[in-house]
């Protein structure tokens, strides 16, 4: 009998130390919590990206004797792998494999796959042959050190259908592992979300076959439907996406795993709220310059809203945004409002470069910023000399001719007879990118006049940037709303991300985040955390809901969206890998429990307890989250995870809105709600 108590665990994955999206993000930040339960028995697996590995992972040898033998065989077959420890927090061990090293066997792989479960795989499709390689890998693997380590319990966990084909093979082939196969979308509902199609009220009725046949995606699709069937436990990272799965994959999945963020927390709420202000400086710098000549708005009362993820108009609620954006623009006119509002659309587009006029604001406002601290450097010094002479400085002392001329030369420079451009990058197909058109088509184009200004960013941030010279999490902190209206969000990290540095977010009822908050928390608005109803109302009605949110959001003072971002960032408790990876242990558990089942004196189930508490409003004294039936099923302790699980914390902040004469009573008050 296998000892189930100290178990190996194998985590798969194509971003393992290879990023290409959320999973990268996924699998990185819950490493700490997994290390700390594993140790040294918890291993990555993927393949071997030889522009990043050798950056992000250190060799070393294997030190297990049948994982070293298990790779041993793999490479007296010619096949390369790299064993050693990604450098990241909590330095796992990782097993990276080579895939154009296995080429020579993928022809023999892709007839087996065939004869042993069906799946067919067409000549073309690299990222298919690549993952029929992976899987064909990972399985050897697998096998060998189930065979070599007969002592421990093996469980092996598959993430996302390009690790899938591992997972069917471990069935076919009885391999003595636990398995867990996690998908973080369908591809069937992907593909048809992103098309014209009523997917939610339709899901039920779907052709799978030959929708995913139309589409091209029949194989991979294939793939993805035998691994959610092959495993002992099958799981999702949202309710939403599990009830996606159940009619799309015709499997319920066991557990919903929601995905958490490893979150770093300040000592006092005054440190991230001083980091709002320096990074929105930085951004106020961008704006300068990027509205050159046009810069007729006061950044005192100018909000910074965005949207950011892949470029997948329909599907990440582009189009909605900036549908709400031009509404907003509407009413804030028609109110005569003094806010201006800066709407930044970050997502990656094909491109060239930058275009000159952006470069060009860049570098005229830099210009006049050199020659003002000149000029004052020259003022300083002379009413210095004056004030020295005991002299009374006089304000002919202050600008010299010369200098006055050299300052409305910088001030001519910035006049310009274009309007400030909508996109800062010279894009390869300006005539029909849909976030360009759709901005053309309701007229935003950031006239003197408009209260809602836009920049569409078409590329990822980074800090080299020359333009907006601010990494990702930098720009978040800046700014004040990030607008995330998705219809196809299987969880959406970007609200998540906001969350935790406390900036509030609008998301949808159709994401996995969003669901998660309505159901942990009772009042999530309070929280800063908005939520748009995509799912029982019209389309019209969410957009309106949308504006609506913006436009609120657009009459609070400063006060106000200083206490709503203390209360945003006590969230970031909830969304904590110590408290998420929770989800995880249940299903290693009941992967281990049906794998194993003689191991277990027990018939108890992970997944039988149901029912949790609901996160109250913020009150001075708050709740804590969650910490219900499912929770406490749990010996953390035994488990060796830190059983600290995050409450909610005292804060000071919500003294902020009291009259100060209130301050001065000894019974807190209820906090109002803004
Ligand atoms: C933070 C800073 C304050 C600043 C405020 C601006 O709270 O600590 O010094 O006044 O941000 O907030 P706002 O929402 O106007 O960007
Ligand atoms: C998927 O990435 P996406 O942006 O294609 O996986 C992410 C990680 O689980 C998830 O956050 C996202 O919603 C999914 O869509």
């Amino acid at each position: 009998m296998r000892d189930v108590n100290q178990p190996l665990l194998f985590e798969t994955s194509w971003e393992v130390a290879n990023k290409v999206g959320g999973i990268y993000t996924v699998i990185k930040t819950k490493v700490p919590v997994t290390v700390q339960e594993y140790g040294d028995r918890y291993h990555l697996t993927g393949p071997w990206n030889r522009f990043s590995a050798h950056v992000e992972v250190e060799e070393i040898e294997p030190e297990h004797p049948a994982i070293k033998k298990a790779i041993d065989s793999i490479t007296t077959q010619g096949i390369q792998v790299l064993y050693g420890r990604w450098l990241i927090d909590g330095a796992p061990r990782v097993i990276l494999f080579d895939i154009g090293s296995a080429a020579h066997k993928l022809d023999e792989w892709k007839g087996d796959l065939w004869r042993l479960a069906g799946i067919p795989s067409p000549p073309n499709d690299i990222e298919t042959n690549d993952s029929i390689i992976l899987g064909y890998l990972n399985a050897w693997l697998f096998e060998e050190v189930a065979k070599g380590d007969t002592e421990h319990a093996v469980i092996a966990q598959f993430h996302e259908w390009q690790a899938g084909i591992g997972a069917v093979l471990c069935n076919k082939r009885k391999i003595d592992v636990a398995t867990i196969f996690t998908t973080h979308a369908t591809l069937l509902g992907r593909y048809l979300c992103a098309g014209n199609v009523d997917f939610y009220n339709h899901l039920k009725h779907f052709n799978v076959d030959e929708e995913a046949g139309k589409r091209g995606i029949y194989h991979r699709y294939c793939i993805e439907r035998a691994a959610a069937h092959c495993v002992d436990v099958f799981t999702t990272v949202s309710n939403i996406t599990a009830y996606e799965a159940e009619y799309l994959l015709k499997r319920k999945p066991d557990g919903v795993l929601p995905n958490g963020l490893n979150v770093v927390k300040f000592s006092a709420t005054h440190e991230f709220q001083n980091l709002h202000q320096v990074a929105k400086e930085r951004i106020n710098h961008f704006v300068r310059g990027h509205f050159y000549g046009h810069y007729n708005f006061e950044l005192e009362n100018t909000l910074y809203f965005f949207t950011a993820g892949r470029y997948e108009y329909r599907n990440k609620g582009i189009d909605m945004y900036i549908e709400a954006l031009a509404r907003l623009n509407g009413r804030l006119k028609a109110c005569g409002s003094p806010i201006t509002v800066v709407a930044f659309i970050i997502t990656p587009a094909k491109v060239n470069s930058f275009t000159v006029e952006t470069l060009k604001g860049q570098a005229l406002i830099k210009q006049l910023e050199d020659t003002v601290q000149e000029v004052s450097a020259r003022i300083g010094r002379r009413l210095f000399e004056t004030a020295a002479r005991g002299r009374e400085p006089q304000a002919e002392d202050l600008l010299t001719e010369q200098d006055r001329i050299l300052l409305k030369r910088r001030v001519f420079a910035l006049k310009r007879d274009v309007l400030p451009p909508i996109v800062t990058h010279n894009m390869v197909s300006d005539h029909d990118d849909p976030v360009l058109n759709q901005l053309r088509a309701v007229r935003l184009f950031n006239n003197d006049e408009d209260r809602v200004k836009v920049v569409f960013h078409p590329e990822f941030l980074n800090a080299n940037n020359p333009v907006m010279g601010l990494d990702y999490e930098e720009f978040i902190r800046g700014t004040h709303l990030g607008v995330f209206p998705s219809y196809y969000e299987p969880w959406g990290y970007t609200p998540a991300e906001c969350t935790v540095m406390g900036v509030p977010s609008i998301t949808t009822n159709l994401s996995g985040f969003g669901c998660f908050m309505e159901d942990n928390i009772v009042n999530p608005q309070d929280y800063g955390i908005y939520i748009v109803d995509r799912r029982l109302k019209s389309p019209e009605e969410s957009m309106e809901q949308l504006a609506g949110f913006m436009f609120d959001f657009c009459q609070k003072s400063r006060r106000q969206r200083i206490n709503q971002r203390n209360r945003t960032e006590r969230l970031s408790d909830i969304l904590d890998w110590k408290r998420m990876g929770i989800e995880y242990m249940k299903a290693r558990q009941c992967a281990l429990r049906r794998c194993y089942p003689e191991s277990f004196d027990d018939a108890f189930s992970p997944y039988d307890s149901d029912g949790h508490e609901k996160l109250s409003r913020p009150q001075s004294i708050p709740g804590t989250p969650l910490v219900g039936a499912d929770l406490a099923t749990y010996d953390l302790a035994a488990l060796s995870i830190s059983a600290e699980l995050p409450g909610v914390r005292d804060h000071e902040d919500d003294n902020d809105l009291r009259p100060p004469i209130q301050l001065k009573m000894k019974t807190p008050l209820m906090t109002p709600t803004i």
